[in-house]
């Protein structure tokens, strides 16, 4: 493990990341609008999570365009209030299951017309993102921070309808977890995570054929999800649509409902900071409905922690079976907030042999499933690789729970891991080979926040009381 504190020996070699990064970004950016795209060839629309990772990237450099992304994501949420999982571009074709797969406007009251949009969500760190972008035009000058502050007094309603239809409609009365109906929602597709409630999938006779597009784009189909996989994701794409994207009827219908709990911390984290912003656009009435969602929601993940780690497990909510699996969602406390010592215990397990410590790997980061885990996957995609978005997640709830080493850590670890290479979606853990997409938006952005970010310049306002 790095000694905490240390600095980069090569700061030269910041300057040409950071670069690099920026560069990536700006290249991945529609012309007519500058609205940053996950990935050009594989990823070409808005994905949800993706562009809060963004934003926050590109607060760093420019606060403005940072709203301007958020802003273009939320014009595909629906009626309901849900922030769609993917917000399409119509002259970007070569993705499937594109805008006439998912049929949403056909087929859901709450959907718009335009933009097409998917008819699932995913992690909503839509308000840690806009939290990050008022933070950064503040130190971007008084013109800077006063716009952004106008900007949120439109944007907040919109993050607020979000939260709220997920407490409406996706928080499990029971276990208080957020529900989701397809492992799409979760952003770790094909982790080990949900291989057991997969496999109670059955993929019925009247799937409409198709052609996948996305194992056209990687050096290597392994890398991607398997074709019985993709059944099975088509297959409850279907359902979904038989059930007209009713959230009620696919809380009853659905053959995948698993309370997430790595949705459910970025939820508790995401619901303490739009508390926070509520100050700032004078809704500050808000705030105590918003620090009771996050405070049910934190206490939901601590609720399946294992008592001696801390780690957690997901639930299956049709059969009431624990998923206990060994991935990086299992450090959710360290993102809802946790105790003291379930905190110090989530280090320990996070820096020794079956994560970040483990001898074999090239950096010392934690893979995205343990290579301890008879799971673990080397290559593939969500079952073993290491992603930077994942570390910059865990070293950012490090920083603001006061665990600033840790969280200084991972990042020096993941500088090094990204200092001339590609910014790819992610890393094989034991040579570091970037794999999948190649120029990956969220990897980028979150290098320009580890190199331009507070993390560089301690700031007092970071310092989260609360949690
Ligand atoms: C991956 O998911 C998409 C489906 O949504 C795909 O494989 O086609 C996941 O890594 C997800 O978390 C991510 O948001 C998306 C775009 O980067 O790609």
């Amino acid at each position: 493990m790095t000694t905490p504190g240390q600095e980069p020996e090569d700061t030269g070699s910041d300057v040409r990341t950071a670069a690099r990064a920026g560069h990536v970004l700006g290249t991945n950016a529609r012309s007519e609008d500058q609205v940053v795209t996950a990935a050009p060839d594989l990823y070409p629309h808005q994905w949800s999570w993706d562009t809060a990772f963004i934003a926050i990237g590109l607060a760093q450099m420019d606060a403005s365009l940072a709203q301007r992304n958020l802003d273009a994501l939320f014009t595909g949420q629906w009626a309901n209030g849900m922030v769609p999982h993917i917000v399409f571009d119509p002259h970007a074709r070569d993705y499937f299951p594109g805008p006439e797969r998912w049929g949403c406007a056909a087929l859901a009251a709450s959907a718009p017309d335009q933009p097409q949009t998917s008819g699932i969500c995913q992690p909503p760190l839509h308000a840690v993102a806009a939290k990050a972008v008022v933070e950064a035009a503040r130190q971007q000058g008084t013109a800077q921070e006063s716009s952004a502050r106008d900007w949120l007094k439109g944007f907040y309603p919109k993050l607020v309808a979000w939260h709220r239809f997920l407490v409406r409609e996706r928080v499990d009365p029971k276990s208080g977890l957020v529900m989701i109906f397809h492992g799409w929602e979760s952003g770790m597709d094909n982790s080990p995570r949900w291989d057991a409630p997969y496999s109670a999938v059955e993929v019925g006779a009247t799937l409409p054929p198709y052609q996948r597009r996305d194992t056209r784009h990687v050096a290597d189909p392994s890398m991607r999800p398997t074709d019985r996989e993709y059944d099975r994701y088509l297959w409850l794409v279907e359902e979904a649509k038989q059930a007209g994207y009713d959230q009620a009827v696919l809380a009853e219908s659905s053959s995948f409902r698993v309370g997430d709990v790595f949705f459910t911390a970025i939820f508790a984290a995401a619901n303490e900071d739009l508390a926070d912003l509520s100050e700032l656009v004078g809704a500050a009435g808000g705030a105590d409905e918003l620090r009771n969602w996050a405070r049910r929601a934190r206490e939901a993940v601590q609720q399946v922690a294992d008592p001696k780690t801390g780690l957690t497990a997901d639930l299956d909510l049709r059969t009431g079976q624990k998923l206990e699996t060994e991935t990086v969602a299992g450090f959710s406390p360290l993102i809802a907030g946790a105790p003291p010592e379930m905190r110090e215990s989530l280090v320990a397990e996070l820096f020794g042999p079956r994560w970040a410590g483990h001898p074999g790997l090239r950096w010392p980061l934690p893979p995205s499933t343990s290579p301890g885990s008879v799971d673990f996957r080397p290559r593939s995609y969500w079952r073993g690789p290491v992603w930077p978005c994942m570390s910059w997640l865990l070293s950012w709830a490090l920083r603001r729970s006061g665990e600033p080493d840790a969280a200084e850590a991972l990042r020096l670890a993941s500088l090094k891991q990204l200092e001339g290479v590609d910014f790819a979606e992610y890393y094989e853990p034991f040579t570091g080979t970037p794999l999948g997409s190649l120029r990956q938006s969220w990897t980028a952005a979150v290098a320009l926040e580890w190199l331009c970010g507070p993390a560089t310049s301690p700031r007092q306002d970071l310092e989260r009381p609360g949690l």
